[in-house]
């Protein structure tokens, strides 16, 4: 009977894909869905459990989940990443290209201020495919290796919210139009510039880009933002956060576990005095991490069912290794109620620098392009660590204490 509702989940993704070309799409939340930024007196040691809403009533169809990630958004939003802004009225781009190098160029306006950036994208030689090309969304030009034949636009991330340090609070572009007072965190700023990309090139025919066919990456601190946007932009078919560590596919929760037993790690209450990656707001809560509604598990399955590859470096103590890895076994939970196991990856060996790029990891990569972004078909089960966590112990029913449902239609 599982199975069978499984299957059918399936079918019914696959048939999205096939009717509109685009990443498998959720339900929009109904209209009852409540939203808060904050849920008082929540305390759990354990990772939150993802199938129950802010009341505590179960989760049980996937127009359930629909809410339930809204619900999550909001919630990310109120305790560490700050207000995200939507789209905006006055939002005009323009596209020139020379050779195989394009520049897309967007102005964005609001309560009389305005803002302009440009991003490079580099396209392959030959001729445009019918539906465009694919693109890669690339932070400061990422650091994975995207097979020919794909476009790829060079995100200049740290132009629109700086991340030098702790003084980079307020810094870049997107607060000149927002103001240095906004609350978004610089990771925040930096979701709202790739929805502007989009929707510019939505509306830019000329810059022959398959909307149904984008990626975003990046590594390190840029692959916390990679995943970020994967999270809360849902024209993204496929997001590849690569070594994002701390703050990005680890749980807070459990980097904090990692150091009490002894791991050099980094935890929220380094996070926060370290660089403007999270709200001023996130300070309030990086010591009583108990009573945050969400833990990261939840922002990566944001992404679902849409495709979600992480990769981590075993060989670097401080991107917490144990907390990755469980983290996103416990997100994992999620594409697995939603009937798609396959369409969420991890990835995590040692033997290379930070952000090098080891060949062994390119086939789960390519499995993942290929499946995620070119509609073709590929075997994506990759699901693996090779690590041994530092000593520190893992016990997952210690963190993942909740029971995995069918989510039904
Ligand atoms: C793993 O990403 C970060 C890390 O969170 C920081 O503590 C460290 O300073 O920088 C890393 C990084 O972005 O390296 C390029």
């Amino acid at each position: 009977m599982k199975f069978f509702a499984a299957v059918q989940l399936n079918l019914v993704f696959a048939l999205l894909e096939a009717v509109h070309g685009a990443p498998p799409a959720l339900p929009s939340p109904s209209a009852s869905c409540s939203t808060p930024t904050t849920v008082s007196g929540f305390t759990n040691a354990a990772l939150p459990d993802p199938f129950v809403f802010n009341d505590g009533t179960p989760v049980q169809t996937v127009e359930d989940w629909a809410c339930r990630r809204a619900q999550i958004g909001a919630l990310i939003q109120g305790y560490e990443a700050g207000t995200l802004p939507g789209k905006l009225d006055q939002l005009s781009g323009s596209f020139s290209q020379s050779g195989t190098k394009g520049t897309l160029t967007i102005t964005a306006e609001t309560g009389g201020k305005s803002i302009s950036f440009a991003s490079t994208i580099t396209y392959p030689s030959g001729t445009v495919p019918a539906s465009g090309w694919p693109l890669v969304i690339a932070y400061e030009g990422g650091s994975i290796p995207i097979p020919s034949g794909f476009a790829v636009l060079s995100y200049s991330n740290s132009n629109m919210a700086q991340q030098n340090d702790a003084s980079s609070r307020g810094q870049g572009l997107f607060f000149q139009l927002y103001g240095t007072n906004a609350t978004a965190s610089a990771m925040t700023a930096w979701v709202w510039g790739v929805s502007r990309i989009i929707d510019v090139l939505e509306t830019t025919p000329a810059a022959n880009i398959n909307l149904q066919a984008i990626a975003v990456t990046g590594c390190s601190r840029d692959g916390k933002g990679a995943l970020m946007a994967g999270a809360f932009e849902p024209r993204i078919a496929l997001t590849i956060p690569q070594e994002s560590g701390s703050g990005g596919d680890a749980c807070w929760r459990l980097s904090l576990w990692e150091q009490q037993h002894g791991s050099v790690v980094q935890t929220a209450t380094e996070i926060v005095t370290e660089n403007v990656w999270f709200s001023t707001n996130f300070a309030n809560f990086v010591n009583t991490l108990n009573v945050l509604p969400y833990d990261h598990h939840l922002l990566a399955a944001m992404v679902a069912p849409r495709g979600l590859i992480s990769y981590e470096n075993t060989d670097f103590a401080w991107l917490s290794p144990l907390s990755s890895f469980g983290c996103m076994s416990a997100t994992h939970t999620v594409f697995q109620a939603l009937g798609v196991p396959q369409n969420h990856g991890f990835e995590q060996i040692g033997g290379h620098a930070h952000c090098a790029w080891p060949a062994n990891l390119t086939a789960s990569l390519d499995a993942f392009f290929d499946s995620f972004v070119l509609n073709q078909t590929a075997s994506t089960t990759f699901f693996s660590t090779n690590d041994v966590f530092y000593g520190v112990p893992w016990n997952a029913s210690q963190w993942i204490n909740w029971t995995t449902p069918t989510l039904t239609q």
